[in-house]
């Protein structure tokens, strides 16, 4: 059964009647990683992966909520006390307590919901989650009046005081913005943003996702942003955006090796973004990939967010010809990013998938990207 009819029809068996249905999308980044806090640049775009829900006001001050996919009910009130136990059930109520903090309402309401987005995979499904819900809480609860920066900023709030992610913008911003055959380049310390058409003629992107389970909860992500607002502090600017590597060479022996790493990371990761951008303009695809290289070296090496299956995914790719490739996402696990040439694709796909399994002994999954629409009512 097609995801949609499976949740329409889930939710009349639980609650006997129609709900409306909503849909965000997982993300990809192009490049531009561990920048958004950091103020710097990212380079997403949403994906034909989703969370769908199917919604409707009951009517109590009681939301109840069934996940097809983890098969579990709960219920829970809207006061701040009212904190589900399930960690999934955590961003739906974020959300709803994001939403009435800044004013908004938010009444009872039943739900249930599914999703393709995998799950640990570096794709975002927290934030479609969190997506789906705020876009529809607006709409049935508050007549579309919070902007759709604010819904961006309803789930990294939940994110920051629910989950205990300290996470950028990046996520949310993707799967609420995110337009078909575009990505999106967005400036976190101005909150500009700019839509690129992203037709990469004779290339394809490809995810390969290492089944590590990529999972920022607990995660040392938080670690990272610390020490990044260390040296930004220590360099007297309110972010990293506002450093150079001439400025933080000038403080190296004053702070710890690894903070100077994790700042030379990000320092470097913000040119990156810019150059990459100018190059697709341009369809030079070949300095695209180049600058996907550094940043996978800079993740790996200096930021430290890889692991032995991506850095060995990586090499993979190299030893194809791959034109890019990198981490994607947070790290800790998840998927490398792939910008393959048409005619070496089956080649790398066939190639890494074997010599994975041979290692790990299990194979990859592979994902071809669609870049697509992001937050909508169906
Ligand atoms: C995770 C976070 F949620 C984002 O905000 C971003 O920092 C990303 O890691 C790394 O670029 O997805």
């Amino acid at each position: 059964m097609e995801m949609e009819d499976h949740i329409k029809s889930e939710f009349s068996k639980r609650f006997g009647s129609e709900g409306t249905l909503y849909a965000s999308a997982g993300r990809i980044n192009l490049i531009g990683e561990h920048t958004d806090y950091n103020g710097g640049f990212v380079f997403p775009g949403a994906i034909d992966k989703v969370i769908m829900a199917d919604i409707k006001p009951n009517g109590t001050d009681k939301v109840r909520v069934y996940s097809i996919d983890i098969d579990d009910y709960v219920e829970f009130g809207l006061k701040e006390t009212d904190v589900p136990e399930q960690q999934w059930a955590k961003y739906i109520f974020g959300v709803c307590r994001e939403i009435i903090k800044r004013g908004g309402k938010v009444e009872g309401f039943d739900a249930v919901f599914a999703g393709n987005v995998p799950l640990g995979a570096g794709l975002s499904s927290s934030a479609a989650l969190e997506s789906v819900f705020a876009f529809a809480l607006n709409d049935l609860f508050n007549e579309n009046s919070i902007d759709k920066f604010e819904l961006a900023r309803i789930g990294q709030s939940t994110e920051h005081n629910y989950c205990g992610v300290k996470c950028g913008i990046m996520d949310q911003f993707a799967s609420v913005f995110g337009k078909k055959d575009h990505l999106m380049r967005l400036d976190c310390r101005s909150m500009e943003f700019e839509y690129f058409p992203f037709h990469p003629e004779g290339h394809r992107l490809v995810l390969v996702d290492s089944a590590v389970k990529h999972e920022l909860v607990g995660s040392p992500y938080n670690r990272r942003r610390e020490s990044c607002e260390r040296v930004a502090a220590k360099l007297g600017h309110q972010t990293l955006r506002d450093a150079t590597m001439e400025e933080l060479d000038s403080i190296k022996s004053e702070i710890t090796a690894e903070d100077y790493m994790r700042a030379r990371y990000v320092i470097g990761e913000k040119q990156r973004v810019l150059d990459v951008c100018d190059a697709l303009v341009k369809g030079d695809y070949e300095t695209v990939g180049k600058r996907m290289y550094e940043t996978h070296e800079g993740l790996s090496k200096d930021y430290e967010v890889s692991c032995e299956e991506l850095d060995f995914l990586n090499d993979i790719a190299k030893e194809c010809g791959v034109t890019g490739s990198r981490i994607m996402g947070g790290g800790f696990g998840g998927c490398t990013i792939n910008l393959v040439k048409d005619d070496l694709y089956d080649n790398f796909v066939k190639t890494a998938t074997e010599k994975f399994e041979a290692k790990y002994g299990h194979a990859p999954k592979i994902y071809d990207v669609i870049i697509s629409d992001g937050a909508h009512k169906c």
